[in-house]
C-alpha cells in the first residue's frame, strides 16, 4: 500500500477499525502522516517478523532468521525465514479460491474450494522441518551467486491440512504417473505474466507419503500471506522450494516435472563432487531430495559471557530431511573430544529433533562449542563447508558458537 493511497483512502474510523481501537487524538494527527501501527514500509511489522531478523532482498522478500530465534520447540511465524522467487501475492481471499489438480497422468482432472478440501478430506497436524537448499551457501568459496543465506533459513512450524496423497487418490493416478509438480500464483520479478517465478515439486513417492500435506493453517491459524496462504505444499525434509507456496494448480506428470527452476544450477547439485569453481555440465546435475545432516545451537547466543564456576545449559535442534538424527555430539575442544548431548525423539516424522546438555567449563577464557549430528545411517555433519556446487547448496557444516568464562 502506497503512503498517500493509503491516506486519500482512510478516515479515522476506518483506521480505528484497521488498528483494532480508536486513535484517541486522531484528529491531531499531522497531515500525510502513517501511524505506526500501520506503516507497511516497515517489513518486521508487514509480515509480523522479530526485529533480530535479517533482510537479505527486498525485491523479491528474503528474510533470514537467527540461531537464537529458532530456540522455541515450534518455529513462530516471528522467526521463521522467508524465501521468495517471486513478488508475494496480493488482495487473496480463501473463500473463492480454487486448487486445481491434472496433468497427463491424473486419471480426472478436479478442482477444490479450500472449504472442499477441508470437508472432503480428513485432516492432520504434523510439525515439518523446511530448510531452504541455500542454507548456509554464505560460506561457500567460490561465492555462489544467490541470497547470502546463512544459518537460519530453516523452521519447524506446525502444519494442518489434508494429505496430498488422499486428494491424489480422489483424483485418480495413471500407471505413469512418476512426479506431481506445483503452481502457484506469485509473479515473475519481469513482470511477464507467461513466466512462473517458480514451479517445482516431487515424486510420485514423496507425494503419497502421509506427512505430505496439502496444508491450510500454520501453527493453528490460516497460514500467514507470506508463508503461502491460502494453500501451500508441505514436504518436510526436501529442500523447501519443493513445498510449494500459494499453490492454486497441481500436475500430476509421466515425466520429471519441466516447471520452472527444475532445470540447470537450480536445486540441483553435481551428482559426483567437483572441484570448487568447476564447471559442470546439465547432464551431470542431480535434483536435490532428501535434505543431510544438521543442527544448530539455539540456547546461548555466540558470545555468551558466563561466570566462572557456573554451568552452561545448551540446546538446539537436529535434523537429517527423511532420516532420523541418531546422536549429537558436542566439543568444546576444538574437536579434540566430543561428547554426547542428550537428544529427544521426534514429535512425529520429519520434525526436527532437540538436544541439550550441561557444560562445565575447565576455567576463565574464550572456548567454542561446536556441535555434530549424526543420521541413522551414521552420516554427520562435516566441520569444513562440504561439496562445492554452482549454487551454493547442502552446506551442513557444523554451527558453532564463541563463549567466554569470565
Ligand atoms: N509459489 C512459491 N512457492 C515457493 C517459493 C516461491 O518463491 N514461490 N519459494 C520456495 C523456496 S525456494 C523456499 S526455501 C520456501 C520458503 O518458504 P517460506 O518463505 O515459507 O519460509 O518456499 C518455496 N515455495
Ligand atoms: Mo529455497
Amino acid at each position: 500500500m502506497k503512503r498517500r493511497i493509503f491516506l486519500k483512502n482512510t478516515t479515522l474510523s476506518a483506521l480505528a477499525s484497521l488498528i483494532g481501537s480508536k486513535v484517541i487524538f486522531g484528529a491531531h494527527m499531522p497531515k500525510d502522516y502513517i501511524p505506526l501501527a500501520v506503516d507497511q514500509s516497515d517489513p518486521f511489522k508487514l509480515f509480523n517478523k522479530d526485529k533480530g531478523m535479517v533482510i537479505l532482498n527486498d525485491r523479491p522478500w528474503n528474510i533470514e532468521s537467527q540461531a537464537h530465534l529458532l530456540d522455541p520447540k515450534i518455529t513462530p511465524n516471528s522467526a521463521m525465514f522467508v524465501r521468495n522467487n517471486g513478488f508475494v501475492p496480493e488482495n487473496i481471499t480463501a473463500h473463492n479460491w480454487t486448487l486445481r489438480v491434472d496433468g497427463e497422468s491424473a486419471l480426472n482432472f478436479k478442482k477444490y474450494t479450500v472449504n472442499e478440501l477441508k470437508s472432503k478430506f480428513k485432516i492432520y497436524t504434523y510439525q515439518l522441518t523446511l530448510e531452504c537448499g541455500g542454507n548456509g551457501r554464505a560460506e561457500f568459496d567460490p561465492t555462489a551467486k544467490g541470497n547470502q543465506w546463512t544459518i537460519g533459513a530453516v523452521h519447524c512450524a506446525s502444519w494442518t491440512g489434508v494429505r496430498l496423497k488422499d486428494v491424489l487418490n480422489d483424483v485418480g493416478l495413471k500407471n505413469d504417473a512418476v512426479y506431481v509438480g506445483y503452481h502457484g500464483i506469485d509473479k515473475h520479478i519481469s513482470l511477464d505474466p507467461d513466466k512462473e517465478p517458480i514451479s517445482r515439486g516431487f515424486p510420485i513417492s514423496k507425494a503419497l507419503q502421509k506427512e505430505t500435506l496439502i496444508a491450510f493453517n500454520m501453527n493453528g491459524k490460516p497460514i500467514p500471506l507470506i508463508h503461502g496462504f491460502p494453500l501451500r505444499l508441505v514436504a518436510g525434509g526436501w529442500p523447501a522450494s519443493a513445498s510449494g507456496k500459494w499453490i492454486n494448480r497441481l500436475s500430476v506428470r509421466n515425466k520429471i516435472h519441466d516447471g520452472a527452476k527444475m532445470k540447470g544450477t537450480a536445486y540441483r547439485v553435481p551428482c559426483k563432487p567437483v572441484a570448487p569453481g568447476e564447471k559442470v555440465s546439465d547432464e551431470d546435475m542431480c535434483i536435490i531430495e532428501s535434505m543431510p545432516v544438521k543442527s544448530i545451537i539455539t540456547y546461548p547466543k555466540t558470545g555468551a559471557v558466563i561466570k566462572k564456576g557456573q554451568l552452561l545449559n545448551l540446546r538446539g535442534h537436529a535434523w537429517a530431511g527423511e532420516l532420523e538424527v541418531s546422536k549429537v555430539t558436542f566439543s568444546i575442544d576444538f574437536g579434540a573430544t566430543w561428547k554426547s548431548c542428550q537428544l529427544e525423539t521426534a514429535i512425529n516424522r520429519l520434525a526436527w529433533q532437540h538436544f541439550s546438555t550441561t557444560i562445565k567449563f575447565p576455567g576463565i577464557g574464550y572456548y567454542e562449542i561446536w556441535v555434530k549430528a549424526f543420521d541413522n545411517e551414521n552420516n554427520s555433519q562435516p566441520m569444513i563447508v562440504p561439496g562445492w556446487n554452482p549454487k551454493g547448496y547442502l552446506n551442513n557444516a557444523c554451527h558453532r558458537i564463541a563463549v567466554k568464562v569470565k
